[in-house]
């Protein structure tokens, strides 16, 4: 990415003229918000968006975020992105003491409220992988909310080590590599 913003303001110099650079600042200011892990639109804000790293031959993966809503009562009703061939809704029900992922329609954001998509209970699934999920790497995510519209999000593939959050689910699997 970093390659890319530097072809973008090289090009905007070469040209010289204003229209150039100011194309190339433009870009500049859309890869920055698309970095700052933050999204919004409407009273919808979408954080902290991320993925555990899968193997290469993995066929699907799971993302993970927090959504919080400063206005009235919306619904996340789809996401897609180009990672993968299909992205659906999942919870995790508990069925017989055996974990089972149950697809959703629709998921409500709760008016003033939030809710969180994280390893044992609701998360996007992202079903055909076209790329490994790589540890360090990121892939783009689009959100469609009822009210909100669409909403992008960078997420993040990464080891679910920071803010805090519970890395208990992780200890329900056997770490043979110890
Ligand atoms: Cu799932």
């Amino acid at each position: 990415m970093k390659k890319s913003i530097r072809q973008v303001i090289g090009q905007g110099i070469n040209q010289g003229a204003n229209q150039g650079v100011k194309a190339a600042l433009v870009s500049v200011f859309v890869i920055a918000a698309l970095c700052s892990q933050t999204s919004w639109s409407a009273g919808v804000m979408v954080e902290h968006a991320w993925s555990l790293p899968m193997p290469p031959v993995a066929r699907n993966g799971a993302a993970y975020f927090a959504i919080k809503n400063h206005g009235s009562t919306d619904k996340l009703i789809g996401a897609r992105s180009d990672i993968a061939d299909e992205v659906q809704i999942h919870t995790i029900v508990h069925i017989e003491g055996q974990m089972k992922m149950q697809l959703l329609s629709s998921v409500e954001v709760p008016m003033h409220g939030s809710i969180n998509f994280e390893p044992g209970g609701m998360h996007l699934m992202l079903l055909g992988l076209k790329e490994p999920l790589e540890e360090g790497g990121h892939y783009l995510l689009r959100l469609t909310f009822e009210k909100a519209g669409e909403v992008d999000v960078m997420v993040m593939v990464k080891m679910n080590t920071e803010d805090g959050m519970s890395s208990s689910e992780h200890s329900d699997h056997n770490n043979s590599a110890d």
